[in-house]
């Protein structure tokens, strides 16, 4: 790829500071006159701050986390219930019982998504609201409660992107993720969900990142069922969920319309190379692929590395036959969770690289894990790019916890989230005007919601809700999301 294409050459580029910040090839020579211009008159001039005319601007949000009315409508007890209700499970005892209540005020969200002038909205499916124990009879009050919301969502026109399983596990489904027929269970779900609802949703995401509801799910434990198994019994849980991606895959592809494009929203861990120098840029691709074996890496090349096998020895996956060509079924996009990076650099070891600690006094959100790093959505977007092709790449999931106080007006100004936001856009601009394949990015989150073992105490919205009332109040980042959305740039 080489790094400026037609769009950059034919348009000018923007203010020096701005080249600076970019690492912009030659950009700091040229004048800041089209930027000035744009932002005064505030129209939506392409020039090296803009996006793509049609780049999808969204939000994202997942059933457990924000919908509340657990007990309605014939809704099945899922494994986050059990879990969110164990003493000492969740920080001060957090259930998604009524968490933003979406279930009843879902229109109310359609309003925020609307007033926010984004043009696409991720949302998962409680797959406990349609089948409520994993399988068997459809209940169709669940499905008529997400007909509501997709309908509401298209007469605002907004586009529907379903996800089909964020975690919410249906506890009828004996041995959930240790059980092969959990799959197959999972297949004939998103098989029933795209025949009903593909004459409306044209995007489809089979499940939410892979490695947390395996391995720390079962594995290392702090997520539902809170399970801390032998390796063995790890990496048959993996291969149960890369398996249940491609058994969804190919019953979406058998029940949807025509035109209903099938991916899914996976969290590989991303690689930033320490220096952008070409042996450091390569062990990033190496480690990319290497680090992420069990996940993406083999559902996009339709195999297992053999290095993931080697070193798994004894404790390797039990595959049967066929299953590394349905984990390998063709997608028409890839969704990224894109949060933190990991810094490499090229080594001289078998592997070629080598893994950078974070550091104790490395930049972090109010979330510990949620180290800083915007290059991580450039990297991220093009790693993948690069290593596999895929025809379309849409960021997922992007953005952060704050530790945000009320105002005595009664605002949010979460100026640290603007920051966060407004750094990692800005590499993901670099993305776009480098002419990588990025359709979107969804903004996580819409609202303040539950956020699983943390409970009430790390907020990730634009939103503020306040878990008393459940009312919903736009925080600073709400306005300035809008505000990049209606220049379609930086800002
Ligand atoms: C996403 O996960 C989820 O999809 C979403 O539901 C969630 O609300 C959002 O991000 C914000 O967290 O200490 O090793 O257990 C983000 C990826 C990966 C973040 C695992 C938390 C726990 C690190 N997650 N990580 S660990």
């Amino acid at each position: 790829m080489t790094g400026i294409n037609r769009r950059q050459l034919g348009l000018g580029f923007g203010a020096a500071a701005l080249g600076a910040a970019l690492g912009g090839r030659g950009a700091a020579a040229q004048g800041g006159a089209a930027t000035s211009a744009a932002a005064s008159s505030g129209a939506a001039a392409a020039d090296a701050l803009s996006f793509p005319a049609d780049f999808l601007w969204g939000c994202a949000t997942a059933s457990y986390q924000i919908e509340g009315g657990v007990k309605e409508d014939g809704r099945g007890e899922t494994n986050w219930d059990v879990f969110s209700h164990t003493p000492g499970k969740t920080r001060d005892g957090g259930t998604g019982d009524v968490a933003c209540d979406s279930y009843h005020r879902y229109k109310e969200d359609i309003e925020l998504l609307k007033a926010l002038g984004v043009k696409a909205y991720r949302f998962s499916v409680a797959w406990s609201r349609i089948f409520p124990s994993g399988r068997g009879k459809p209940n169709q009050k669940g499905l008529d409660y997400y007909n509501r919301l997709i309908d509401g969502l298209l007469a605002a026109g907004i586009e529907p992107h379903m996800t089909l399983f964020h975690w919410d596990l249906p506890t009828g489904l004996e041995g959930g993720w240790q059980s092969r027929d959990t799959a197959y269970a999972f297949g004939d779900y998103a098989g029933y969900m795209a025949g009903k609802v593909t004459d409306r949703v044209k995007h489809i995401m089979t499940v939410n990142e892979l490695r947390c509801f395996t391995d720390l799910s079962y594995m290392t434990g702090g997520k539902a069922p809170g399970l801390k198994l032998p390796m063995a019994e790890v990496n048959q849980i993996r291969h149960h969920g890369v398996l249940a991606h491609g058994l969804g895959v190919q019953a979406i592809r058998a029940a949807a319309r025509a035109g209903t494009e099938v991916g899914l929203a996976d969290n590989p861990t991303i690689f930033v190379p320490a220096i952008e120098t070409p042996e450091h840029i390569a062990a990033t691709g190496k480690a990319m692929r290497e680090e992420n074996a069990m996940f993406l890496t083999a559902i996009l090349e339709g195999r297992y590395l053999e290095s993931y096998l080697a070193a798994q020895g004894k404790d390797a996956p039990k595959m049967k036959a066929g299953d590394m060509k349905l984990i390998g079924s063709p997608l028409d996009f890839v969704s990224l969770n894109i949060y933190t990076p990991n810094f490499v650099r090229a080594a001289d070891t078998a592997s070629g690289y080598e893994i950078l600690p974070h550091l104790a006094n490395s930049p972090r959100m109010a979330s510990p894990w949620l180290y800083v790093g915007p290059e991580a959505l450039y990297w991220g977007v093009r790693t993948v790019s690069d290593l596999w092709k895929p025809k379309k790449i849409y960021i997922s999931e992007n953005g952060t916890s704050a530790d945000d106080p009320v105002a005595q007006d009664g605002k949010v100004y979460d100026a640290d989230r603007v920051m966060y936001l407004r750094n990692y856009l800005t590499h993901l601009q670099r993305a776009t005007r480098e002419g990588y394949p990025i359709e979107g990015y969804f903004l996580w989150s819409l609202m303040d919601n539950f956020e699983w073992e943390d409970g009430y105490t790390k907020l990730f919205g634009i939103h503020h809700v306040d878990f008393k009332t459940l009312k919903r109040t736009p925080k600073l980042s709400a306005d300035w999301y809008r505000e990049l959305i209606r220049t379609n740039r930086l800002v």
